[in-house]
């Protein structure tokens, strides 16, 4: 049946987004914006979940729907149509979301810290009063990309996130977000029967354990109807997990999921494990999951992060996605910027998001994407749910991410997890001219600022497959030495790069770790052979002399001095271009961005000093002449230790 909820939109959606007052500052802005449609939610409707079609000229716009949140999203689709110039003629758009379940995770703790946030404390104000303004703004900003779940708290979960008292406000919130589409999940810790109920053991096995967990969700239910599912980091990092009752993954997701399925809940099961005995960090999950693949119910996902070890600057895709066929998977990405300089530096991360998506796994020939497999696609009858995850970079801060241009990220998260097929040039601009201006002489050059950013972070800090150069625990300056005497070399830095009077790069071959053998062919013969393996991806998989010859025919030494080189110029380009910017947006914004790219600059020097003199020790050649030479010496570069007090 057709229900017309109302036919002139005018002020109905009030997208008018600030987070504190006078800083409207994201790209739903300033007040409020009107559509003029007629809106029709009909559930006959042939539109996949919450999808949309939008018709007709400006004077007879219509927006029909099978759900109220579709409606929504249309009405915001076409916002964004008229804020960008594209709605002034017939519309004729039809749109259904590729992933079912589109999902922040934000790692807040309850005492208000975020983990790897760089934008302040946790915005939920756990133990204050709920600040009901700031989690509907919330809501609207991700209503308006698409975002549909919020997972509340870090997957390094505290039992008491299941705590009668938390759980009142755990409903309040999702009280707050239900009328923009947004489900609510939470982070459980594995050992909450233990811990919080008293049981004596957390043993999925055990009766008394799954009737704790039943016990607990059908509560959890009772508060919250539509509540979304459980987020689970297990054994891993010394999190609790089946594995200490000696049961399995499968074990401990299946007990969760039981507990879960009549309410129509998911399981989102990590698959981030590494054991320090395993002698590839890259192998592990693989090795961990992949017997246990067409083991999980059906209501089980598992969240795998884009690459094999953390969210660095460039890593290849996760070999597990092509690796379990009869289970749901899903990715993870990264839209805080743990690994790319924090909120400091300009990254806009769409490139890598879609780099990974767009990955080509093999697993079923070729075309079998990480987006084919994740959405669905290509094996739909093992797809009963699809979800993507994206882990959030959003605090108090007046500007939500703690760099103007961070939102970019959060932004392009959401826009992918709707249309994987959407471009970053695409994205960028619309966020740009919704951000700031539609002005060419503002859009066109601080778009390819921020096309190439992804790469110029990798260029300064970890070109050519390089990976885990980071300064031990807060991963935000260089430490290639980092060797600590005694310490778990095993995933120390050094451990990463291998660097030596022969050479660098891990040897993750057949004849090393045998890392490509995760991988399907004809991946597994590309990347293992030093002549098809792809130049920016060589030391992740090659141990190479010094003198090995690269495709421009320099050697290996010199192309690193080179990139580390070019990122540092990339960022110069970047402060000359944003100089001529300030006519064309408040000079409040320019500012900001203005000294955070100063940092940005001298960041990219402290790698490029440190890690182009480190690696010169070993390989006793000269910096190239046409690169600028290393400033400052590498024994006063050891001495800087980061005060992370401000990075909760
Ligand atoms: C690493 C982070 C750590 C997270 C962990 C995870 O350094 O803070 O808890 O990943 O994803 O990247 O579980």
């Amino acid at each position: 049946m057709n229900r017309l909820i109302t036919t002139i939109l005018s002020a109905l959606i009030i997208v008018g987004c600030s987070q504190r007052a006078g800083n409207d500052l994201l790209w739903i802005t300033e007040g409020d914006v009107h559509v003029d449609a007629e809106v029709t939610v009909d559930a006959s409707l042939d539109l996949k979940n919450d999808g949309f079609i939008i018709l007709g000229g400006p004077k007879d716009r219509v927006i029909k729907a099978r759900t109220e949140t579709g409606a929504l999203y249309g009405k915001y689709a076409l916002q964004r149509l008229e804020r960008t110039g594209k709605a002034s003629g017939c519309l004729d758009i039809r749109e259904e979301p590729a992933y079912e379940r589109r999902i922040l995770n934000h790692w807040d703790n309850l005492d208000n810290t975020v983990e790897r946030g760089y934008a302040g404390w946790s915005i939920w104000h756990w133990g204050e009063p709920v600040p009901a303004e700031l989690i509907r703004d919330y809501a609207r900003l991700n209503a308006s990309i698409g975002i549909n779940g919020s997972v509340l708290n870090n997957v390094n979960a505290s039992p008491g996130i299941l705590h009668p008292d938390t759980l009142a406000r755990v409903a309040q919130i999702a009280d707050i977000m239900r009328p923009y589409g947004i489900k609510v999940y939470l982070s459980v810790n594995f050992s909450s029967p233990a811990a919080l109920g008293g049981l004596e053991s957390s043993d999925p096995l055990l009766p008394e354990v799954q009737q704790w967990w039943k016990a607990k969700t059908d509560e959890i239910y009772g508060l919250i109807p539509d509540f979304g599912g459980f987020l689970v980091k297990a054994n891993s990092e010394g999190l609790p997990g089946p594995q200490d009752y000696g049961r399995t993954h499968a074990d401990g997701a299946n007990m969760l999921a039981e507990a879960l399925e009549s309410h129509g809940g998911i399981v989102m099961w990590r698959a981030f494990v590494y054991s320090p005995k395993s002698p590839d960090r890259a192998n592990q999950a693989c090795e961990e999951f992949m017997p246990l693949d067409g083991k999980f119910r059906d209501n089980v996902l598992i969240q795998i992060k884009n690459g094999p070890v953390d969210f660095q600057p460039r890593e290849p895709f996760s070999p597990l996605f092509g690796r379990m066929p009869q289970t749901r998977l899903m990715a993870e990405l990264q839209i805080t910027q743990e690994y790319l300089g924090f909120s400091n530096h300009l990254v806009y991360l769409h490139p890598l998001f879609k780099e990974c998506l767009d990955s080509d796994t093999w697993c079923n020939g070729e075309g079998s994407t990480i987006a084919a497999i994740t959405t669905g696609k290509l094996q739909p009858e093992v797809y009963s749910t699809t979800a993507i995850a994206g882990v959030a970079n959003i605090g108090r801060d007046a500007n939500w991410c703690g760099h103007e241009f961070a939102q970019s990220s959060w932004y392009a998260f959401g826009r992918l997890a709707w249309d994987p097929s959407l471009g970053s040039e695409d994205i960028a601009l619309e966020w740009l001219k919704q951000t700031f201006t539609d002005d060419r002489r503002f859009t066109e050059p601080v778009m390819e600022m921020m096309m190439t950013s992804r790469e110029a972070a990798v260029d300064y800090m970890m070109p050519l497959g390089l990976h885990h150069l980071f300064a031990w625990g807060h991963h935000y300056g260089p430490e290639p030495w980092c060797d600590v005497e005694g310490a778990r070399i095993d995933w120390m830095p050094r451990y990463y790069h291998k660097a030596g009077k022969d050479g660098i790069g891990f040897d993750r071959t057949t004849e090393g770790s045998g890392n490509v053998l995760q991988y399907h062919e004809p991946l597994t013969s590309m990347f293992n052979s030093l002549e098809t393996c792809p130049e920016n991806l060589i030391l992740w998989f090659h141990h190479v002399p010094w003198t090995h010859e690269m495709s421009s025919g320099r050697t290996i030494w010199e192309e690193i001095c080179l990139h580390y080189d070019r990122g540092i110029k990339t960022v110069r380009d970047y402060q000359k271009t944003w100089s001529e910017m300030k006519p064309y947006i408040d000079s409040e914004r320019w500012e900001a961005v203005n000294s955070k790219l100063a940092i940005q600059e001298s960041d990219a020097r402290w790698w490029r000093d440190a890690c182009v003199q480190y690696f010169g020790e070993f390989s006793g050649m000269e910096v190239p002449g046409d690169v600028e030479k290393p400033q400052r010496p590498l024994s006063e570069l050891k001495k800087i230790k980061l005060d992370m007090k401000h990075h909760n």
